[in-house]
């Protein structure tokens, strides 16, 4: 067979596959699959890849950003070796399938989870900024430990959603020369055709962000255009660049260039044209011609397997010529964290002097980061804010701008918190346990709910150092302060949502935080003073919740978090002096960690017997599965300086005091059951 037949072969297969998948499935999306299959095709087999270890750790990376075309993709990893069966695909999108509606990183060969818009573009910025890091970091000569490409489709969907702007603005000024970006430009998305609603010139707009951008006018049909844009994209020195690969959706159906194609399966009479057009059985399904298999196995595949052996045996002798850096580069990929780093953890002692929690979390970098070089943080413009950068800490920048370089460990993301998130999670997705940390605003993370979510379900273990937590803020008032952000942060599935109340308990946060490599974690942060808290412990707190103050026969427990602890502990001595009440006050810093605590402790901590009061200045959603009654804000904040605003909204000791007196009046003579006690 002659290589252009091969090709043609091979781009058939991958079209009729994707299109078989998505008519058994009765559900998916053909059209983009049938357009991006030349340009997959060729893509793919100059890949540097093991399929039979898809975690080798300088394999190209490949994001498929427009993951509803995940057909494709599944296509794609069967023909190319990876463990999906042709049973696989036939079972796309059914129940606990290997072969999900979208992308998840779970599968083996999927870098990210992909399908929210935009996102996989910004993970794909993410990748390749962990790569320039790693290559800084470790590359010498002979010696190239990390030279990978990460490349990723996107669609029109992904370049009008807001993030790529972000991301992509960000690569160019980044100068990532290793991520090459291909742009399905075929005019249609769900609502018709993109004049409807996108109309910009991408070519001038991704110029303008610093990338080089290639045209390949036909991407249906001029297979050399396609090879000679990777080849020219893989060239650049000093910038990412996009092939704006013009196609035709559901190419070859008897609908292509249109919306109907998008989105759902072709008809069997289109289906049978189409396999015959392409010169296969039009009678048969998921058929894979014995020669494309052996095409990829005897050049892709072996290439890639022998690329991973001589990487194995690059690291190996990585060891000898550079003993120091050869066992940090042995840590990071064995994913260990160094043994002795948790004792680099601040602590405090009652009556060492209060603190803003932001400043505890800004100690807790200075001490940890020298021990930690996994960890790479940055802030979305709010460095003197957020405090999230250690003294002397090098910017992770192009050389050639003078104010940093790729060994740098400090991101300036700029304004751009959605991107943050989105990059952080493909930070985390390169490897080499590396621990991205971004600081803003908490009231703004929520500018990254879409980007936290994906690190949630996909398990990457972020860091969000959350600022400004509540009313606590003052002046900038209620645009700023946040109220239903840590109700929303808590109903999402794995996700750690920290509000520590001392020195202490913020070192846990960040004990937890980064010892995890599955749970991301939010760390919400006062911009206030808050004291040091006497019976508070890292260890108590890595508990998520513990008693603080402790009475013999308790009237009510006060449970609370962050700078509102401190309060219910002077309101307890209050109760006490003024009214005879027994208060316990409970610390409740992280839900989710305290979730995973035995019922037996649960209970201790929340008993049966007696009333419980929540005091949060935030929204009281949520708080029912741990008290009987909420004490929160339930409207949007104010501005004006903090003591006023914690007075004006009754966050005072005679305050917390009056609605726990409400509260034990209430019950008096009632049955009392803990909240926690629950029939499942
Ligand atoms: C954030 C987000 N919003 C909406 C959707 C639903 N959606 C899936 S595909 C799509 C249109 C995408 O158009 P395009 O990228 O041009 O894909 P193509 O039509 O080429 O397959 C939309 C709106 C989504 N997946 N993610």
């Amino acid at each position: 067979m002659s290589s252009s037949e091969i090709d043609n072969l091979a781009i058939s297969t991958i079209r009729l596959l994707s299109v078989d998948q998505v008519a058994k499935a009765n559900s998916g999306h053909p059209g983009a699959p049938l357009g991006l299959a030349p340009v997959s095709h060729f893509l793919w087999k100059q890949m540097n890849f093991n399929s039979k270890n898809p975690k080798w750790l300088n394999r190209d990376r490949f994001i498929l950003s427009n993951g509803h075309s995940v057909a494709l993709l599944y296509s794609l990893l069967h023909l190319f070796g990876y463990p999906l069966t042709l049973d696989d695909l036939s079972n796309f999108r059914q129940l606990g399938s290997k072969t999900p509606g979208h992308p998840e990183s779970e599968t083996p060969g999927i870098d990210v989870t992909t399908g929210p818009l935009g996102q996989g573009i910004a993970n794909a910025v993410g990748l390749a900024i962990a790569q320039q890091y790693v290559a800084a970091t470790f590359n010498e000569e002979n010696f190239t430990i990390s030279d990978n490409y990460t490349y990723a489709f996107l669609g029109d969907g992904c370049l009008m959603e807001g993030v790529s702007s972000e991301a992509m603005s960000l690569a160019g000024h980044l100068k990532l020369s290793k991520l090459i970006a291909i742009y399905d430009d075929n005019h249609i998305s769900i609502d018709g055709s993109t004049d409807v609603a996108f109309t910009e010139d991408v070519t001038k707009r991704l110029e303008s962000y610093g990338w080089n951008v290639i045209w390949v006018k036909d991407g249906n049909n001029d297979f050399s255009a396609i090879q000679s844009a990777i080849e020219e994209a893989k060239s650049s020195i000093d910038k990412p660049t996009l092939i704006k690969l013009t196609t035709k959706i559901g190419f070859g159906s008897l609908n292509e260039g249109t919306a109907g194609v998008h989105g759902s399966p072709l008809k069997p009479d289109d289906i049978k044209q189409l396999k015959t057009k392409f010169g296969f059985d039009p009678t048969k399904t998921f058929q894979v011609p014995q020669e494309v298999y052996g095409f990829y196995k005897n050049t892709t595949l072996k290439k890639g397997e022998l690329a991973n052996e001589n990487w194995d045996k690059l690291v190996d002798d990585y060891q000898e010529a550079y003993p120091e850096k050869g066992q940090l580069l042995k840590r990071l990929i064995s994913e260990q964290l160094p043994e002795n780093w948790k004792s680099f953890l601040p602590t405090y002692k009652p009556g060492d002097k209060s603190l803003a929690s932001r400043k505890l979390s800004e100690i807790v970098l200075q001490n940890i980061h020298q021990v930690l070089p996994e960890l790479i943080g940055g802030s979305a413009d709010l460095t003197g804010s957020n405090l999230t950068r250690w003294t002397n800490a090098v910017d992770f920048q192009p050389p050639s701008t003078g104010l940093g370089d790729y060994s740098g460990r400090y991101i300036r993301y700029g304004v751009r918190e959605h991107a943050m998130g989105a990059i952080m999670n493909g930070i985390a997705a390169y490897g080499y346990n590396l621990k991205p940390y971004g600081g803003t605003f908490l009231n703004f993370v929520s500018y990254a709910a879409g980007a936290l979510r994906l690190s949630a379900l996909s398990g990457h273990p972020v860091i969000w150092v959350a600022t400004h937590d509540s009313i606590g803020l003052g002046e900038d008032g209620p645009t700023h302060q946040p109220i239903e952000t840590l109700a929303h942060f808590r109903a999402i599935p794995n996700l750690m949502v920290w509000r520590p109340a001392d020195g202490n308990e913020t070192s846990a946060a960040y004990l937890k935080a980064i010892s995890t490599n599955k749970t991301p974690s939010v760390i919400a942060l006062t911009r206030q003073n808050i004291p040091q808290l006497e019976g508070s412990s890292i260890e108590k707190a890595l508990k998520g919740g513990y008693t603080l103050v402790k009475t013999e026969y308790p009237d009510i427990i006060l449970v609370s978090t962050g700078s509102e602890v401190s309060l219910c502990v002077e309101a307890a001595k209050h109760l006490k002096e003024e009214k005879n009440i027994n208060a316990n006050v409970v610390s409740l810093p992280d839900f989710y960690s305290f979730d995973e605590q035995s019922d037996e402790y649960k209970l201790s901590v929340f008993p049966n017997g007696v009333p419980i009061l929540s005091v949060e200045v935030l929204s009281t959603v949520g708080w029912s599965k741990y008290s009987h009654a909420q004490f929160g804000i339930d409207r949007f904040g104010a501005s004006g300086p903090a003591d006023e605003l914690y007075e004006y909204f009754g966050f005072t000791i005679e305050g917390v005091s009056e609605k726990a007196t409400k509260v034990v009046d209430y019950y008096k003579g009632k049955e009392i059951i803990s909240p926690l006690n629950k029939p499942f």
